[in-house]
Order: structure tokens, then C-alpha cells, then sequence
């Protein structure tokens, strides 16, 4: 049997993250992921960092990287009604850019860190159960190359994602979770384009479209689409051609087309369990709960509750004080509600929803007018969409 004071379940970016700020602290950890490093590298997910996301990843010296290549963005756009548009202006209203810098490589520069300095990171830990989680010493127990391991430790971080083992090992009659599902999902390319010149988020009567990119070669887009839409029916050129006619027409003929590099389907979803922890069980990240990816929130209220978390551990083991470990669940869960609000908000706004009526288009394209026209609004508007302080 081993020994540490922190298991991390999920080598994902929640998991790495935490794992990195613990050992800069000097507490144990060891971190287990189900999949292999290739695995986890090679998810493309999320793309737009806020101001306090990258401020965190500089503090704890993660940014040398993201400092040369990330792409920083005054505003993001919305256009609807084939010609309005209004630009969510951060810079003016918060002071503060938005950063294009995408998960994959955030999660390789973890990676790499980690292996820098000796992090134990083990890799395709299958069947991990966690056990005593409601004493103060839990174990997690997990099969490696056909035998089973055991940990014992002092606390567990739950970073393993939606689909994980960490939330469902919480007793059901401890827990609750709200879930809001959309009758529709994204589907996503990438290509080794040149990308427009800002991020772009269309509502468009043929459904929501998103012009993103990951670097000066490399675009990423994406469309609105029925739940049983099967990616054999979308060929490149046909993907092309329909993100194009969501877009105002100078926009669309500036949109460069190539082949994809990566073609993929996400169903949106809202989710949130309360409460975060359960005696020795932390949850941080998708484990906790999930936003629809309108607003680009997902990786960065993980990198919040990651900056609660590994806080409120340091306190405990340097500062003698749990007050931080019993706060984390409700601090966390403000910012957690504040940002499921945001998120479906704006999805409500930019989507169409299957069964609109002309009235529900007509509410959505007033309430766009009215955040173009009104600096209150707006200034309300970019403060969200920049990120509370931590
Ligand atoms: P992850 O990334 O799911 O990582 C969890 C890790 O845990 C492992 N795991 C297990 N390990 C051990 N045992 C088990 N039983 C395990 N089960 C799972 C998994 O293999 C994985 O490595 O969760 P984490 O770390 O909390 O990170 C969350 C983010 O990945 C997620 O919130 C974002 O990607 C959401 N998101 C976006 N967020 C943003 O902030 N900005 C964006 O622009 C943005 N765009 C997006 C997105 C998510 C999208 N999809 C695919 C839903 C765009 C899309 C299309
Ligand atoms: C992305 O670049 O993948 C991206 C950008 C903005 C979003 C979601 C995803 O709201």
C-alpha cells in the first residue's frame, strides 16, 4: 500500500492543474487517470481563456508558453439578422483581453511541467473505487497492468470529468444535481486555416454558428445540429457551406476553407451537484458540473474551483486552518450558479430551438438590439463574459 496526502482522480486539465499548484506547495499528491497522455492530448475542447485564468496559470508559472502564442482579444462579436451586429467589448468595459489558447495545448504544458518535476502522474489506472470517504482516511484502490494497487491518503480530489467515478461515489441521499438538457449539440471542425480575425458567435435562422481559432494557422468552427446528426452526413464541403450561410455575407466570403483535421459532435447540456464535497471528497471541474459551451466557461470555472481547492488545501496543511476546506462547496457553488446562469442564457439567446414560434426570434433579436444600443447592458454583458474575480 502507498501512501500520500492527495489523490487526484483525472489527469485531465482540473486534475494536472491542482496537481502542479499542490506540489508548488510542497503537499503529496499522486494523480490517477484512466487514459493514456496521448489520450488526453488528443481531445480538443475548449479555446477562450478569461483574464483570471490566465493570471492564475502565470502566478503559478505556467504561461511561458501561452505568453508567445496565445492570441489576445479585445472583444468577441455577435451578428444575427444577417447584418446587425454588437461587439462584447472587455477591454472597454473591464480593462481586460480575452485569451484564444487552446485546452490541448494548456493540457501538454501541464503535462510537461509535471514531468519536470517528477509529478506522479499514473497513467491507464483502470476500475478506481474510492473507499472511506466519510472517515479521515479514505483509500482509492485501481488496477495497473492487471494488478490491483491500493493509496491510502488524506483527501481526494474528484477532477474526472462528467462521466467519472468520483461524483457517483457520494451516497445518492447526500447529494442533488439539477440538469438542463438542449434539444440540439454543436458539431465542431478543425482546419489548418487562417482564421477571421476575431471570434465571431452567429444566430442565424438556419441555427447557431461559431467562428474560433486556435492560432494564426489553425481555425476551429462550429454549427448547431440536430441531436441524431451522424458525422458521415457532413463531408467537408457540405460543413463548409452551411457554416457560411449562418454568417453575414463579408464574413462568410472571408472565411478560408481546407480539409478538417478533426471532426467531432458535443451535445450541450447544463448540470450542477451539489454539494461539492462529502467528508474527504472534493469535487472540481466537469465532475461538479457541466455549462453549455456558449460563453466559453467550462475550462475556466474548473481552473476556479481548482484555485479554491488547492487554496483551501494549503491552508489546512500550512496555515493549521480548515475554515477554507469547510467554505469550498458554497464558494465554489456561487461562482457555479452565477456561470450556469450565464451560459444558458446565452445559449437561450444565440440558438434557434426547435418548436420557436416567430414571437421567441422576435424576444431574442429585441433583446440583441437592446445590449447593442445600451452601455449598461452591455457593460453588464462583457463583465460576465470576462469572469468574476477568484
Ligand atoms: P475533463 O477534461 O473531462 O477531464 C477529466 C479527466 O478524467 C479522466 N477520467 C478518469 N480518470 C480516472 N478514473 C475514471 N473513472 C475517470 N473517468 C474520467 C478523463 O480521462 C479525463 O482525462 O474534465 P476537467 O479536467 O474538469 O476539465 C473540464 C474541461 O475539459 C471542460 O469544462 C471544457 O472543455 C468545456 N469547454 C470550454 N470551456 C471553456 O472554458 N472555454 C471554451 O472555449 C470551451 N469550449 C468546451 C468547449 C467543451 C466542449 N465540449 C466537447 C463539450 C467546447 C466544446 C465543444
Ligand atoms: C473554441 O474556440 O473552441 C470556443 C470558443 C468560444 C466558445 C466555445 C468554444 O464559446
Amino acid at each position: 500500500m502507498h501512501k500520500t496526502s492527495v489523490v487526484i482522480i483525472g489527469g485531465g486539465p482540473s486534475g494536472m492543474l491542482l496537481s502542479h499548484i499542490l506540489s508548488e506547495h510542497g503537499i503529496d499528491n499522486v494523480v490517477l487517470e484512466k487514459h493514456t497522455r496521448d489520450h488526453v492530448l488528443s481531445r480538443i475542447r475548449a479555446g477562450v481563456l478569461e483574464p483570471g485564468s490566465v493570471k492564475l496559470l502565470r502566478d503559478v508559472g505556467l504561461s511561458t508558453r501561452l505568453d508567445k502564442e496565445a492570441k489576445f482579444h479585445n472583444g468577441t462579436l455577435i451578428v444575427w439578422a444577417g447584418s446587425e451586429r454588437l461587439e462584447i467589448d472587455t477591454m472597454k468595459y473591464t480593462g481586460q483581453p480575452m485569451a484564444a489558447y487552446g485546452q490541448t495545448a494548456i493540457t501538454e504544458d501541464l503535462y510537461d511541467a509535471r514531468a519536470k518535476s517528477d509529478g506522479v502522474i499514473i497513467t491507464e489506472a483502470t476500475d478506481i473505487m474510492l473507499q472511506d470517504i466519510a472517515t479521515d482516511e479514505p483509500t482509492v484502490t485501481y488496477q495497473k497492468n492487471g494488478n490491483r494497487q491500493e493509496i491510502q491518503c488524506e483527501f481526494i480530489a474528484g477532477c474526472d470529468g462528467f462521466h467519472g467515478v468520483s461524483r457517483n461515489s457520494i451516497p445518492v441521499e447526500k447529494r442533488r444535481s439539477y440538469e438542463k438538457t438542449y434539444p440540439f449539440g454543436w458539431l465542431a471542425i478543425m482546419s489548418e486555416t487562417k482564421p477571421l480575425e476575431d471570434i465571431v458567435y452567429a444566430n442565424h435562422k438556419r441555427g447557431f454558428a461559431l467562428a474560433s481559432q486556435r492560432n494564426e494557422k489553425l481555425s476551429r468552427y462550429y454549427i448547431q445540429c440536430d441531436l441524431d446528426t451522424d458525422i458521415k452526413d457532413w463531408p467537408d464541403d457540405k460543413f463548409w457551406e452551411e457554416l457560411k450561410s449562418r454568417f453575414p455575407r463579408q464574413m462568410a466570403d472571408e472565411i478560408e476553407t481546407g480539409p478538417s483535421i478533426e471532426k467531432s459532435i458535443a451535445p450541450l447540456r447544463s448540470f450542477v451537484n451539489e454539494p461539492m464535497r462529502y467528508g474527504r471528497l472534493f469535487l472540481a471541474g466537469d465532475a461538479a458540473h457541466i455549462v453549455p459551451p456558449t460563453g466559453a466557461k467550462g475550462l475556466n470555472l474548473a481552473f476556479a474551483d481548482v484555485f479554491y481547492l488547492s487554496r483551501a488545501l494549503e491552508r489546512f496543511y500550512h496555515g493549521n486552518d480548515s475554515s477554507y476546506l469547510d467554505n469550498y462547496s458554497k464558494t465554489a457553488l456561487d461562482r457555479v450558479w452565477h456561470t450556469a446562469r450565464f451560459s444558458w442564457n446565452l445559449t437561450r439567446l444565440l440558438h434557434r430551438f426547435p418548436g420557436d414560434e416567430p414571437f421567441d426570434q422576435k424576444t431574442r433579436e429585441s433583446e440583441l438590439e437592446y445590449l447593442s444600443r445600451s452601455e449598461k447592458a452591455m457593460a453588464a454583458i462583457a463583465e460576465q463574459y470576462t469572469g468574476l474575480p477568484l
